[in-house]
Formats: structure tokens, C-alpha cells, sequence
């Protein structure tokens, strides 16, 4: 358990529950469809990672702007995006996010500042860079925020962005999801050291390790990287240690060689439980109220659900709307 408490009020502690538990409800949901037929397409969930995109985004501005990777869901909807823009969006029909052509891996929302989920793995560091030099060109103290995997880290784009944001002095956050894995392959097996946060030392700029199950290490650790990015003082590099509960994606057949006994020790250590166990040490979270962020969760992705399966699917002759590349 944490042994700092955050000077964050109980509502906002108690939002960050509802967010966390919305990500895990939703992919539940997801899954279970995708496994139907209902949901088309790759699905991947982020399911035990849910306190590193709501720590991060709890620290932001909705002016502030995010990019995610292909496992996305979690990162929208600690954004705000619509929960029934982007169920409308994995059951591929008119209302989604992309007019159901874009699928689980291709959400953005540029309202509420975010840029896209993206399935090209470290893909997205880039273009969340061009985001953050556009920050700093235009002077409105906005941040902006690279969320990837420890196998995106071993890509290029993440050592020369992170070169040219501390060279440029850019208000970026880079937060490294180290669930261990990429895809199958152990991070072991193609990192030299085992902490990606050590790597920031090679561009001279703060690197730090955290939790990334304990929503308030990563809500501190983004703060501190918020304010050094919002002062001019340039670029962090978070790295949260944490862990996927299910397999790579959702489909069927896919193997995951993960030894279960190791799964089963990252689910003693739930980060959902975690914050309610915190929330209920303080006195600020009672069964009532813990059953009541339930129900309001289920409540709307019911509703979500419903709104996605009475949108129409793409008519045949809009196939080739809005699409720019092929
Ligand atoms: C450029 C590129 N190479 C390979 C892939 C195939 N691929 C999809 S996800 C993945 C692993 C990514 O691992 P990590 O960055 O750790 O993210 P995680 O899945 O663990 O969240 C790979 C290799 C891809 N999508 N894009
Ligand atoms: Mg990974």
C-alpha cells in the first residue's frame, strides 16, 4: 500500500475509482462481445494497467493532449471521451468515433485532446512530440503526453523524440507502461537494463520508476512532471511497473506463455482494490457508496451498449469516405 496520501479531495479520489472501474467494465464488456462475433477486428485489453491512464490524465487539462498506443480504451476514457461513441466505434456502426471504420485501435477525440489510439507500435511517441513542439510554439503552457509500452521503447522513435524534446526543452511526458511483456516476448529477453527510466540519464532529463498498480504514485509522479513541463523546464519520463491481466489481445487461439502463477500475483496486487482499500481506510468510501459507483458505471455502459446496437452500420457506399490511405 502507499504510504504517501495525495492532497487530492475525496471526490476527485472517489472519480478516479469510477474511471478506474468504467476502463475494467468496458473491456469486460468488450471481451465478452468480442468473443460473440459481436465486436470485429483486434481488441486489446488493458485490464490491471487502469491506474497509469487515469493517475497520468487525473494530473492533466482536458486542453492538455494524450496519444495512446493499440491498447487504448483506457487512455480514452481516462480522457472523457464518449463511452458511446467508442462502443458505437467497436461494434464498427455509423455513430462511432471514426463512423465504425476505425475500430478499438483507431479512437481519438481531438475535443477533450486526444490524438488516437494507434496500432503502430511507438507510432504514436512521434506525432505526440509534433504535439508538444505546437504547445510550445503557440505558448499556451499545454502539455502533452506520450503513453507507451517497454517494447515500444526499444523502437527509435522513442530515443529520438525523447532526444529532441530535452534538446528543444519540449512540456512532453513520456509514460512508459512496462507490463513486462510485449506481446509474448518477456522484457527481459530485449532490454539490457531493467528499468527504461534509467535511459532518461542519456538525454539529461528526469527519469523515475513507480508503481504503476498505486493510482497515487503515478498521479504524484505525473504532477511533478506536469508542472516541470508547464514551467518550460521541458521533458519527464515516467515509467509505471505494472502488469496485463489477460493476453495480448482478445483473439481466440492467441497464446499467452505467461507462467499463471505470476498472473495470479499481479491480481493480489489490483490497483482497483487498492485505491478503494485507501478510500475506505480514510473513511471516504462506505459499501453504499461503493455499490452506487457500480451501478452508475453499469448504468452507462449499458447504455453505451444499447446506443452502439441501434446505430447503423457503414452502407456499402460509404466505404471509401473519409479514407485517405489505403
Ligand atoms: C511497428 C510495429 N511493429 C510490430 C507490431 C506488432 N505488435 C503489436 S503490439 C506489439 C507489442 C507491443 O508491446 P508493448 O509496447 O510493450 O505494448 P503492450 O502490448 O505490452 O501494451 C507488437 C510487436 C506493430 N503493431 N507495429
Ligand atoms: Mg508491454
Amino acid at each position: 500500500m502507499p504510504n504517501h496520501a495525495p492532497n487530492l479531495p475525496p471526490d476527485k479520489q472517489r472519480a478516479m475509482l469510477h474511471q478506474m472501474l468504467t476502463i475494467r467494465r468496458f473491456e469486460e464488456r468488450a471481451s465478452t462481445d468480442y468473443l460473440a462475433g459481436k465486436i470485429h477486428g483486434v481488441v486489446h485489453c488493458y485490464i490491471g494497467e487502469e491506474a497509469v491512464a487515469v493517475g497520468v490524465c487525473s494530473a492533466l487539462e482536458r486542453s492538455d493532449r494524450i496519444i495512446s498506443t493499440h491498447r487504448g480504451h483506457g487512455h480514452c476514457i481516462a480522457k472523457g471521451a464518449d463511452l458511446k461513441r467508442m462502443e458505437a466505434e467497436l461494434y464498427g456502426r455509423q455513430a462511432g468515433y471514426c463512423k465504425g471504420k476505425g475500430g478499438s485501435m483507431h479512437i481519438a477525440d481531438f475535443d477533450i485532446g486526444m490524438l488516437g489510439a494507434n496500432g503502430i507500435v511507438a507510432g504514436g511517441i512521434s506525432i505526440v512530440t509534433g504535439a508538444g513542439l505546437a504547445a510550445k510554439m503557440e505558448g499556451n503552457r499545454g502539455v502533452a503526453v506520450s503513453f507507451f509500452g517497454d517494447g515500444a521503447s526499444n523502437a527509435g522513435p522513442f530515443h529520438e523524440c525523447l532526444n529532441i524534446a530535452a534538446t528543444w526543452k519540449l512540456p512532453m511526458i513520456y509514460v512508459c507502461e512496462n507490463n513486462l511483456y510485449a506481446a509474448q516476448t518477456p522484457a527481459a529477453a530485449t532490454h539490457a537494463q531493467s528499468d527504461v527510466a534509467s535511459r532518461a540519464a542519456g538525454y539529461g532529463i528526469p527519469g523515475v520508476v513507480v508503481d504503476g498498480n498505486d493510482i497515487f504514485a503515478v498521479y504524484q509522479a505525473a504532477h511533478a512532471a506536469v508542472e516541470r513541463a508547464r514551467s518550460g523546464a521541458g521533458p519527464s519520463l515516467i515509467e509505471c511497473k505494472t502488469y496485463r491481466w489477460r493476453g495480448h489481445t482478445e483473439r481466440r487461439g492467441w497464446p499467452d506463455p505467461r507462467d499463471p502463477a505470476e498472473i495470479e500475483a499481479w491480481k493480489q496486487r489490483d490497483p482497483i482494490e487498492l485505491l478503494e482499500r485507501r478510500l475506505r481506510d480514510q473513511g471516504e468510501l462506505d459499501d453504499a457508496g461503493r455499490q452506487a459507483i457500480e451501478a452508475e458505471v453499469m448504468r452507462a455502459l449499458d447504455e453505451a451498449v444499447a446506443f452502439a446496437e441501434a446505430s447503423p452500420l457503414p452502407l456499402p457506399e460509404q466505404a471509401t469516405d473519409d479514407v485517405f490511405a489505403a
